[in-house]
């Protein structure tokens, strides 16, 4: 038996894990949680990145003995640091809009062709290479970018490394020979000595002296990698996966990356998974929006009646193209639903319940074009969708996916990062959990999933024509 701690960090909230896994065996118990989010500070939107470090120190602590820690957070975000290994400057949001009009300039100068082609990603704004471009000017002091996780491993146990799942968000590693891109990084005016030495998930980054000793162990520490390793998949299922939380990770685990021209034009990425998978997925822009709007409306703790008064108004009565630019910075949701709707010819939702059902078939319809985007693109089909993480509680967005994609929605476990996590510490530590499908199947024998048959009970193709003709 080994117990560690999975240190989670999401965009909406964080959470100290302990988890205990053996023969048979897989339980989390979920220590500590703190909130998370952007800091508006002058022009700039930031993490709190030494306070997430406090709550980290604080719930590993808390969790008594332990064999392990680990720590997943979202990806392309990132601190550097200077020559004496000191931070400079907070860590920003990838929400800040430092990077407008920066992959424009990028794809100038390097065609987007051609970065996809070493690099497999999805087209974000947000991706760390547009980042540290629109911050050149201030480069010359820094001698090592790490991302988040591998920040918080290096105050932790002195280590300068950077895990690959998450490297592979960067838009500056090359995905087939498995190495930063060094020449393309050159190109755009990134120096090259800023990317640390690259280690696989599953390896012991070193011992947090601050914590007595313990092992450190590097997970796939982009959370959604951690979340795909926890997806209850079945020996030969024909499966996607959405992980839905801040944002839905929307796609399929593939053998070897898929660069071609379909893949490019449909906006997908190829992130590097644990034990050399590689994520084929897009990012849906996720609940995001509905936990904005909650924030809007200041009710952030009605969300379950909210979900409960949605599921009652008519289904697609409006619907937004929910990945629009529009949506990304934090703001005012509602007002840009409304403003949406109107440019589709469509009533604005009148009323919190209608607005809330919008944002949830919204989401539901563009899992629909991903899902779709995804079998399409790698020729595989698609007969189950195991849909992770929080959005997994929330019973109208998993009948509506199951609706909208016309197939099973199988639902849970809703902490997928935090077990994906447990799982790869457990086995550098010792557990014998072989491959994927054996950490796979202790989850689908532990963990509680919910099943949703599609109910073929409302016109998604008309609501999407709607959109998108
Ligand atoms: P992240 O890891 O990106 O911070 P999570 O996986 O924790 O996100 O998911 C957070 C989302 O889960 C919230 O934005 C909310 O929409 C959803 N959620 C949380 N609790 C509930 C609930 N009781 N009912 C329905 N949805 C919920
Ligand atoms: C989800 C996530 C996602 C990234 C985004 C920045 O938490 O890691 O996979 O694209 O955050």
């Amino acid at each position: 038996m080994k117990r560690v701690a999975a240190v989670d960090l999401g965009a909406s909230s964080g959470r100290v894990v302990a988890g205990s896994v053996g023969p048979g065996v897989l339980s989390a118990e979920e220590v500590r949680r703190f909130p998370n989010g952007g800091v508006r500070a002058g022009p700039s939107l930031y993490w709190d990145i030494l306070g997430l470090y406090r709550e980290t120190l604080a719930g590993i602590r808390e969790a008594g003995r332990l064999d392990g820690i680990g720590i997943d957070s979202w990806a392309v975000d990132y601190g550097l640091l200077d020559e004496r290994g000191a931070l400079l400057g907070n860590p920003v949001c990838y929400r800040d809009p430092r990077t407008d009009g920066v992959p424009e300039s990028v794809s100038a100068r390097v065609s987007d062709r051609e970065l996809y082609d070493v690099t497999g990603l999805q087209r974000l704004p947000f991706n760390t290479l547009y980042q540290l471009v629109s911050e050149r000017g201030r480069l010359d002091a820094a001698s090592t970018m790490l991302l988040i996780p591998d920040l918080l491993n290096y105050w932790l146990t002195g280590t300068i490394g950077a895990e690959r799942t998450n490297a592979s968000t960067t838009q500056l590693y090359d995905v087939r020979a498995r190495a930063w891109a060094t020449s393309l990084a050159s190109r755009v005016g990134i120096p090259p000595r800023l990317l640390p030495p690259l280690r696989d998930p599953g390896t012991v980054v070193g011992t947090a002296a601050e914590l007595g000793g313990l092992p450190v162990v590097a997970v796939g520490s982009h959370d959604t990698a951690s979340a795909v390793v926890a997806v209850p998949a079945g020996p030969g299922a024909n499966f996607a996966y959405i992980s839905t939380g801040t944002w839905s990770l929307a796609g399929l685990e593939l053998p070897a990356p898929e660069l071609s021209d379909e893949a490019l034009a449909a906006n997908f990425t190829n992130e590097g998974g644990v034990d050399g998978t590689i994520r084929f997925l897009r990012n849906v822009m996720g609940l995001w929006v509905l936990s904005e709007t909650l924030r809007t409306w200041s009710c952030p703790q009605d969300l379950p009646a909210l979900l409960a008064a949605a599921a009652s108004a008519p289904a697609l009565a409006a619907v937004v193209d929910i990945d629009a630019p529009a949506f990304l910075p934090p703001g005012d949701m509602p007002a840009r639903l409304v403003a949406a709707c109107r440019a589709t010819g469509q009533r604005p939702p009148s009323g919190r319940a209608a607005v809330v059902r919008c944002i949830v078939d919204s989401l539901a319809l563009a899992h629909r074009r991903a899902i779709q985007a995804a079998a399409r693109v790698s020729g595989r089909p698609v007969d189950v969708i195991h849909l992770v993480g929080g959005g997994a509680r929330n019973e109208l967005l998993c009948q509506s996916t199951a609706d909208a994609c016309g197939v099973p929605v199988l639902a849970g476990p809703v902490e997928a990062a935090a077990l994906g996590n447990v799982l790869v510490q457990a086995r550098a530590l010792g557990e014998d959990l072989p491959d994927l499908a054996a950490m796979r199947a202790l989850v689908r024998q532990t963990q509680e999933i919910r099943r949703y048959e599609p109910s073929g009970s409302a016109d998604w193709a008309a609501a999407e024509a709607r959109l998108h003709g």
